[in-house]
């Protein structure tokens, strides 16, 4: 019999680093897709590493024919603002590479007769505030509040949320002899904050490049305003709420997207923590209004009860501790400031 296998895509991105990491070590066999090889260290991590897209359905079809899959986790996506410039190509990448990665899950259960479970990280721009009235009024928001993105990456997300529900829970309806063999279960992320990595494409990145370029010794120039505030939550914390999620019995789950957040904060009390840990630092701002409106049209915060409610998340480190007792010391470590 063929030993079951946990499908990552996109495994060299930051979700996925962490993500193998962890995997690895509590003894997954892993597969992994990516368009780019696999940095070395990852790469021993893993059991076979694939190159291609996940637009490539014969590639998909190589990995159906040679592995018994039991776990998707589908992190390949092109971020916020990268999508904005290449719309039509994110859209095949976000939402037809999800669709060709529901219908492999769905192929694979139906092959080995159990179900599939597939992990996704959907996000906060799923949201679209219309204006910054409406987002001072709207505080916390829950999952079904203001879900009119105004990014093409907002949009997929959403999208591929109720792809990965239709598939979950009614995919070929009419059909008489279908069993439906797809778990879907997804997170929508705030903002990741990494020491391991720098995120590439999003419109959340000013957190990570501010305390990276810090202690690089570089000075930065954020590109929103002091007081542009967004949930975020750690890399570790993150990660752990996506083994968490995919760990609890579907009998728990009274949805298929959840909210996570760890800490709400503003660009300028991220800077003013930064500059705490790296005094010497140089963080200006230069605003860039077209991504500053994209984050202008993300929720202040979001509403995370479900999920603690459900399965259980509870991030570990809140906005003090993010920082005193993982980012800084870890990128101090990285860049060897310490
Ligand atoms: C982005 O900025 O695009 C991502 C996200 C919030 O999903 N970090």
């Amino acid at each position: 019999m063929r030993k079951p296998v946990t499908i990552v895509t996109g495994a060299g991105g930051e979700i996925g680093h962490e993500l193998i990491a962890r995997l690895a070590s509590s003894g997954s066999v892993l597969v992994t897709l990516d368009v780019m090889p696999l940095d070395p260290r990852l790469a021993r991590r893993v059991s076979r590493q694939f190159v291609g897209s996940v637009t490539d359905t014969s590639l998909l079809e190589r990995v159906l024919a040679e592995f018994e899959v039991d776990r998707v986790f589908h992190l390949a996506a092109r971020l916020s603002t990268r999508s904005e410039f290449t719309p039509a190509t994110a859209h095949h990448v976000n939402v037809e590479g999800t669709l060709n990665l529901l219908e492999f899950a769905q192929r694979q259960g139906e092959s080995h007769g159990r179900p599939v479970l597939f992990v996704y990280p959907s996000s906060v721009a799923a949201y679209g505030l219309a204006d910054p009235a409406t987002k001072a009024r709207a505080g916390c928001v829950r999952e079904d509040e203001y879900t009119h993105p105004v990014t093409l990456y907002g949009c997929n997300k959403l999208s591929c949320e109720q792809l990965g529900r239709y598939y979950t829970r009614h995919y070929k309806q009419l059909s008489a002899d279908v069993t439906r063999r797809v778990d879907f279960r997804a997170v929508r992320f705030p903002g990741l904050v990494s020491a391991e990595t720098v995120p590439s494409g999003g419109t959340s990145d000013y957190a990570s490049e501010m305390i990276h370029a810090a202690a690089r010794g570089e000075s930065y120039v954020c590109f929103v305003r002091p007081d542009t505030t967004v949930p975020f939550m750690t890399m570790p914390d993150g990660v752990e709420a996506l083994l968490k999620l995919a760990s609890v019995p579907r009998a728990c789950l009274t949805r298929t997207e959840y909210n996570l957040r760890a800490f709400s904060a503003s660009a300028a009390e991220i800077r003013a923590v930064v500059l705490r840990a790296f005094p010497e630092a140089t963080i200006t701002y230069a605003v860039d209004e077209k991504r500053q409106a994209i984050v202008d049209s993300w929720p202040a915060d979001v509403d995370d009860s479900a999920a603690r409610t459900d399965w259980g998340f509870e991030p570990m480190y809140d906005f003090q501790s993010a920082f005193r007792d993982y980012l800084i010391p870890a990128v101090r470590r990285r860049y060897g400031r310490d």
